[in-house]
């Protein structure tokens, strides 16, 4: 398994609305610190540079729009004098019309679902690095079969045009995107991550070329609240090609593993000829924000189950916030999945 790593993304450390409180976001650059130690050493050491990414894919994923918002918004706000991450406070009220403001405080709003992430100096930079490395780390995957985008921020709550959820580029659509164009006719994209990837969903909701799976806690009680139901099915051409596998709070790893089974199959029955996976550790038993039970020896059997498909795969990591365990986790999975992955000898 090829493994991608990324520059800068200590700079992208964002400012988060917790519960009547800003705080620094629990998605830290430290996360990525403990990540990278573990997966050195569990001995994976075939490590690549993520490559440039080409606008172009980005904008199959993103708005142009949002593409230029991204990049710019941070000086717009330090321009305009405001102090500290930039960050909304006025999101489009039911039934609003569609403008979009021309200031960067109204555009914030408009480009944004949820107040848990700001953008900080960096944002925009660690966010294109990440979803480079995705990207990177799809075309390796049809070369080599499998390889691993080491990076953060997330991406899988990031919709076509709006920031939210620590996540600012979708990077598992984007690596979904980049299979599709190298020829892989159908891809799947499973999102284990503990939160509803409803950026990938919302992005691919209309399109029958890629599959999208998710496996998280039931929506009516997390976030992202809205969005994250099993009734979404998809919708036009796309009809049937989402699958939403919400999970009661505090679920164990033997209903969450019947659910993974649930997905692997609908993956298989789509005949898919790629898979992405949307790699969140945020599952475990005792990660700070989320409530799911899965110990740090179940993890090399997701690995495992996931590498039954035989499909080259392109791992994208997600969440998972700071714990001892963050590590051992993710190179886990990747054990796991290393282990019991044929690979491609193209
Ligand atoms: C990629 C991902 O896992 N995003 C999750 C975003 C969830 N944000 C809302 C949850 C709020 C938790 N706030 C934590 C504060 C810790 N004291
Ligand atoms: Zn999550």
């Amino acid at each position: 398994m090829i493994i991608v790593r990324v520059d800068d993304h200590a700079q992208h450390h964002a400012t988060e609305m917790h519960l009547g409180q800003l705080i620094p976001s629990v998605e830290s650059p430290a996360r990525l610190q403990v990540i990278e130690r573990a997966v050195h050493a569990a001995g994976f050491d075939d490590v690549h540079d993520a490559q440039c990414i080409e606008l172009s894919l980005l904008e199959r994923v993103h708005s142009p729009q949002y593409i230029e918002f991204l990049s710019t918004a941070y000086e717009r706000w330090r321009a305009a004098g405001y102090a500290g991450d930039a960050m909304a406070y006025t999101w489009p009220a039911r039934h609003a019309g569609q403008t979009r403001p021309e200031s960067v405080v109204g555009q914030l709003g408009y480009h944004s679902f949820s107040a848990d992430c700001s953008i900080s100096a960096g944002t925009a930079g660690a966010a294109r690095n990440a979803a480079a490395a995705a990207a990177t780390a799809a075309t390796h995957a049809l070369q080599v079969g499998s390889a691993f985008a080491m990076h953060r921020p997330p991406g899988h709550h990031a919709t076509r045009d709006q920031f939210g959820g620590y996540c600012y580029l979708n990077n598992a659509a984007v690596a979904a995107q980049r299979l599709r164009d190298l020829g892989a006719a159908k891809v799947a994209v499973l999102d284990i991550d503990y939160h509803h990837g409803n950026g990938t969903q919302d992005i691919f909701y209309a399109r029958d070329d890629v599959l999208t799976c998710s496996i998280h806690a039931d929506p009516a009680n997390r976030f992202p609240w809205f969005i994250g139901y099993a009734a979404e099915r998809g919708v036009g051409a796309g009809e049937g090609s989402n699958l939403n596998l919400p999970l009661p709070l505090g679920s164990a790893f033997d209903a969450w593993r019947d659910a993974l089974h649930v997905a692997i199959a609908a993956i298989r029955k789509a005949g898919c000829d790629a898979l992405v996976v949307a790699l969140g550790v945020d599952t475990f038993e005792h990660d700070p924000i989320s409530d799911f039970k899965l110990k740090t020896e179940h993890y090399p059997l997701v690995g495992t189950d996931i590498a039954a498909l035989q499909l080259p795969t392109a791992l994208i990591m997600e969440g998972g916030y700071l714990t001892e365990q963050l590590g051992e986790n993710v190179a886990g999975v990747l054990q796991g999945f290393a282990q019991a992955h044929r690979g491609s000898s193209a």
